[in-house]
């Protein structure tokens, strides 16, 4: 679905959103959230009541980066327009509230590139090893995004994703495998991005969750582990479903994938990368479907103003290990 040349413009001066100050680029968002053609709007209201858990919008330009792919953190947001942030922003804004964690670098966009020396990281920075299953910030004891943005700038041709959604998933799921999912056994090892303060804290919660009156999902094949051996086999039974049900999308350059990060966790094939700027670069954004009292920038330390929920108890191993 390309954009008018004229909507391009428009999109194309939306302010930088590397910056302390985020309130140029959420509010030039929130006009640009008019822009957005209407097929775009349907198919965000189609995730927002939950008859699909992923779109993906066909290329929204033609134009090619130029900006060769960054690969080293340093140089994010050294681009010459802010188009592909302004697509995020204006998607974000249809959806909710744009966040970003304060432990991951405190960007409300965040750049996935092969960083040399990170080849087989369990990062987004990755890319000789596959990225496994996960949904984002399932970890993040005060908010998990409830969808994710993902703005593909340059693709590879051998790097894919594989998404599963929870709804396949308990189609084929037996009823004493849903049972102990739901359970708290099982220890969800705190993202190395988001474990600033203590870099082994865990949080002791189930996989599946109840969040009002819907079953959601919080995982992370590398960094969950069970408790006793029936969890550990859970988890075992778990990824084979994942694997059965998963289905593989490709993306495009300026191809646009959203997803509903709480029904549905998604992976990453590997790559060579070539650390030349021709790299596979891609954008995320997290988004709140509620809005955030205390701002765009989730910081721990805050977490006494917002709503905890109960069963986000982070916890050292040592606490586990007597569990
Ligand atoms: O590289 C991708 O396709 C996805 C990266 C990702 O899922 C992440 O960084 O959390
Ligand atoms: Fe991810």
């Amino acid at each position: 679905m390309l954009f008018t040349n004229e909507i391009k413009t428009k999109f194309s001066l939306c302010p930088s959103p590397y910056s302390a100050n985020l309130d140029p680029f959420l509010m030039y968002s929130m006009f640009l959230r008019t822009l957005l053609p209407a097929e775009i709007k349907a198919d965000l209201n189609r995730l927002k009541s939950g008859q699909v858990n992923m779109i993906q919008l066909t290329p929204v330009t033609d134009m090619i980066e130029q900006t060769p792919t960054p690969c080293d953190d340093k140089v994010i947001g050294a681009k010459p327009d802010f188009f592909t942030e302004g697509v995020m922003g204006a998607i974000a804004a249809e959806l909710g509230d744009i966040f970003g964690y304060k432990e991951q670098n405190g960007f409300v966009i965040h750049d996935i590139f092969p960083i040399p020396g990170l080849e087989h990281s369990q990062t987004g920075a990755n890319s000789k090893s596959v990225l496994s299953f996960h949904s984002d910030g399932s970890t993040h004891p005060i908010i998990t995004p409830d969808y994710l943005i993902l703005y593909c700038i340059k693709p590879d041709r051998a790097a894919c994703n594989h998404i599963s959604f929870l709804p396949d998933l308990l189609q084929h799921m037996p009823g004493d495998l849903f049972q102990i999912l739901t359970q708290d056994r099982f220890a969800h090892q705190v993202d190395i991005e988001l474990a600033v303060e203590n870099k082994n804290s865990f949080v002791i919660q189930p996989i599946i969750l109840r969040e009002g009156n819907e079953l959601i999902l919080k995982y992370d094949g590398d960094l969950v582990t069970g408790l006793d051996k029936e969890s550990e086999q859970a988890i075992t039974e778990l990824n084979a479903l994942i694997a059965k049900t998963a289905v593989e999308v490709h993306n495009q350059a300026n191809s646009v994938l959203i997803l509903n990060n709480k029904k549905a966790v998604h992976a990453r094939s590997a790559f060579d990368p070539r650390f030349d700027g021709t790299d596979r670069w891609l954008q995320s954004a997290f988004v709140s479907k509620t809005p955030l009292p205390n701002g765009h920038v989730i910081d721990i330390q805050d977490r006494l103003g917002l709503n905890v929920p109960s069963h986000a108890k982070t916890t050292a191993r040592d606490d586990i290990l007597a569990y």
